[in-house]
């Protein structure tokens, strides 16, 4: 990390600011390179994160590049815990591009994505978890999932596993003991009491393991296929939801041939809605691409609207996507229902009992607000506040938490068969291990370099 790193930090196009970014030990003297100020003239005479108001120039022959505004951060009390300066220069493509080529031709080099926050967490002034939140807050698509980012940049997960933590060190200085100072009846309190304490252990870590679902769902969205065979209404009713003409509508059967995914926030809910292309025997090869890939879609969903036409007669391919929604969380639409009918709920009912079935004219606007309501009550009880905030968001920290519960309940039944303390031992610190993971106390270079590539430049 001896080297200093540049990137524009703020996203390109029409703006009334843009922010160019350097940290590193000689972020210092290219500023000063690049600097000239009105009446200071040198960045490191300049009073500690005061901004400074001058022109960006070109060394080589004293061009002027832009008006900008300028601060230098020391360290170690920076987001990188490393010299930083900020240039605010203008908005747009031009000053931002100009100014970074300076920088990296005096001496930076361009930054990897999300290499500043990468450096926060090896210079330890984040842990893993609160890094990777960092990415969650810019990402965040609605308040709720913006609230629960935030609290975890601010540590409430890190809290939770620190705790889990040391109740597990405990167990293993407990097990230690007993292993260096053997006594039988030591040994009894030792499997009574380890067998207390795995299971409380076990209980924390259910407890968040509960929040992951509702947690990926505030994250990424509710995976929402809207699925039924061709012209029923699908691209009608996602254009319905988003409230604009987002997908191609027609009376022609298999208009839609390829995967439209929206984002949608219903009082809250974050909704990743998917039009499909209508599901049909075809020997259209594009159309059929079109069929595999709403099938797909189908394996991964958290729900699916099925969407039938009651205009007309169930076919085949009606009866397909019966088949197909059978047994997963769906909610059933019988649209076109402000022409005659030539079947009703009753008959579906028989086929598809239990599932919640709306009359919808899509393109009357009917029961369009019911379906919304009736996904908003399927998955949050009417509740949508987040009440606790430690909220499992991301699935690498839920599969970590996964394999540490899976470790923990074999070392509990080991204790309940009183296997040698030396042998339950393996099974506790790997659970530990599979805790310490999530706050990257023990992850290796090519997790950091993945967890990292999905950054945004300039984080
Ligand atoms: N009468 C009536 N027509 C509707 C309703 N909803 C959609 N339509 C019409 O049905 C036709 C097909 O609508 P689409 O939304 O393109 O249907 P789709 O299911 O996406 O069709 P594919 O993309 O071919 O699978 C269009 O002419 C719509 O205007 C409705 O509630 N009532
Ligand atoms: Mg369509």
């Amino acid at each position: 990390m001896a080297d200093s790193i540049a990137a524009i930090s703020t996203s390109i196009g029409e703006a009334g600011i843009g922010i160019v970014r350097i940290s590193g030990e000689n972020s210092i003297d290219i500023g000063d390179l690049l600097f000239r100020g009105k009446s200071v003239k040198s960045l490191k005479e300049s009073e500690n994160r005061k901004l400074t108001y001058g022109h960006i120039i070109d060394p080589k022959d004293g061009e002027v590049i832009d008006e900008v505004l300028i601060v230098f951060m020391r360290k170690p009390h920076t987001y990188t815990r490393e010299n930083m300066v900020e240039i605010y220069c203008h908005g747009g493509i031009i000053s931002v591009k100009r100014i970074l080529e300076l920088i990296l031709d005096n001496g930076a080099r361009l930054a990897e994505p999300g290499e500043f926050t990468k450096r926060a967490f090896l210079n330890g002034r984040l842990d893993l978890s609160q890094a990777e939140a960092v990415i969650d807050i810019i990402r965040a698509k609605t308040d709720e999932s913006f609230k629960v980012s935030l609290s975890q940049l601010e540590g409430s997960i890190s809290n939770e596993v620190r705790r889990i933590r040391e109740d597990i060190l405990k167990m293993i200085a407990h097990i230690e003991a007993s292993i260096d100072f053997p006594d039988e009846d030591i040994e009894q309190i030792t499997y009574n009491e380890l067998e207390k304490d795995s299971k409380a252990i076990l209980r924390d870590i259910k407890r968040l393991l509960d929040t992951a679902d509702r947690g990926r769902i505030l994250r990424d969205g509710l995976n929402t296929v809207i699925l039924g065979k061709p012209n029923v209404g699908k691209s009608s009713l996602l254009n319905a939801i988003l409230r604009e003409n987002r997908a191609i509508v027609t009376d022609i059967p298999g208009t839609t041939r390829d995967i439209i995914e929206e984002y949608v926030n219903i009082d809250g809910i974050p909704l990743k809605i998917i039009d499909t292309a209508g599901i049909r025997d075809t020997e259209d090869l594009v159309e059929k691409m079109g069929v595999d890939r709403a099938k797909d879609k189908v394996e991964k969903a958290d729900l699916i609207i099925a969407v039938f036409d009651v205009s007309q007669d169930l076919t085949e391919d009606d009866h397909s996507i019966i088949d197909i929604i059978r047994g997963r969380r769906s909610i059933v639409l019988l649209n076109k229902s402000d022409l005659p009918r030539k079947w009703d709920k009753g008959y579906l009912n028989k086929l598809l009992p239990d599932y919640r079935m709306i009359n919808t004219s899509v393109i009357e606007g009917v029961g369009i607000y019911e379906l919304e309501q009736e996904i908003k009550n399927m998955f949050y009880a009417g509740d949508l506040e987040v009440e606790s905030n430690v909220i499992i968001t991301n699935m690498r920290h839920r599969d970590q938490l996964n394999k540490a519960y899976k470790n923990m309940k074999s070392g509990l039944e080991a204790i309940l068969s009183n296997v040698p303390l030396d042998c339950i031992e393996v099974d506790i610190r790997n659970c530990w291990e599979n805790l310490s993971a999530i706050s990257g106390d023990a992850v290796g270079e090519d997790i950091l370099d993945r967890i990292f590539s999905e950054f945004c430049i300039g984080k």
